[in-house]
């Protein structure tokens, strides 16, 4: 059986002290454990940010794409070998701002990754800059007057655009984002799981405390997933009032890996390539 430590790495984390991305880090190496996923046997792939930095200090095989481009690795990998756990690990501005149409089509193709957003609501690498997902009339660093655009909600996102599990997690309770981590990655689909991450340095708004004050879990308050609509509803609550983690939709539903007939005899990975003759090809590429 894994243990926790068999996922570390020589770095230690070079995260701000309190950032929330060491409890994803440590949620993420206990659903591994929990899963019994060996190091060698899956792919993280990573965006570009602090929550890509991880790609140093998790032991398993990875790869640390342009900054949103990120899935389209992730997805090719599972196309390539759709027997290995595949999963995608990036930031709000990696995966919702340069990434967001990888990301709506990843989901109505429903590829068979598991991606984490770490939602910090700003661009931490970079110092402080607006993402998608900080809220209208934020003042940041490239905002000094406030966020004019609206807030992007990656839960509505994602059930829109078919996804086929799609969930919110707290840094501030690694437990339930440890069990979400582990619903996530167990789904065969692709599954989305927006955690909500305090960027202790750049984000004095929406820290600990604040979060804490708004999250409550769906699974205490009666929720039932009952159509998407009422999925809907109630990820359209009020950012500064409401905050429900949990499972908030999980549907099945063929994956593209499934309905692909160039994988229907295995994984690409374990063909026999010996009889194929690519020697026109070559020449004619001379
Ligand atoms: C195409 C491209 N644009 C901009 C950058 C510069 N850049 C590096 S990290 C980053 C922000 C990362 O923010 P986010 O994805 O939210 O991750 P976080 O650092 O908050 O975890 C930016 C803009 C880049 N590397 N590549
Ligand atoms: S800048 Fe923010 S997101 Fe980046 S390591 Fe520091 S606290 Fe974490
Ligand atoms: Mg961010």
């Amino acid at each position: 059986m894994p243990k926790s430590e068999d996922f570390n790495t020589k770095n230690f984390p070079t995260w701000c002290p309190g950032c929330g991305d060491f409890s994803i880090w440590s949620a993420l190496k206990g659903a591994f454990v929990a899963l019994g996923i060996e190091p060698h046997q899956c792919v993280v792939v990573y965006g570009i940010g602090c929550s890509g930095n991880m790609c140093s200090f998790v032991n398993t095989y990875g790869f640390e794409g342009l900054h949103g481009r990120g899935l389209p690795v992730a997805c090719g990998i599972k196309m390539a070998n759709h027997q290995l756990p595949v999963l995608m690990v990036g930031g709000d501005g990696d995966l919702l701002g340069e990434g967001m149409g990888h990301f709506i089509h990843a989901c109505r193709a429903n590829h068979h990754v598991a991606t984490l957003i770490h939602n910090n609501q700003v661009y931490g690498l970079t110092t402080g800059q607006t993402a998608p997902t900080s809220e209208k009339g934020a003042k940041t660093k490239s905002t000094p007057s406030g966020v004019i655009e609206e807030q992007t909600n990656p839960i509505t996102l994602a059930l829109t655009a078919g996804a086929t599990f799609v969930a919110r997690g707290f840094s501030g309770d690694i437990p339930h984002l440890t069990d979400l981590i582990v619903k996530a990655v167990s789904h065969k689909g692709f599954a989305v799981l927006d955690v909500l991450q305090p960027c202790v340095t750049f984000n004095k708004v929406n820290t600990y405390a604040w979060f804490r004050e708004r999250v409550y879990k769906l699974e205490e308050s009666g929720y039932r997933q009952t159509t998407k609509p009422a999925a809907i509803e109630r990820a359209f609550e009020p950012w500064s009032e409401k905050l429900p983690l949990g499972i908030f939709w999980q549907e099945e539903k063929p994956t593209y890996e499934d309905s692909l007939p160039q994988l229907k005899n295995g994984p690409l990975v374990e063909r026999d390539l010996s009889h194929i003759d690519i020697s026109k090809l070559s020449e004619e590429f001379r």
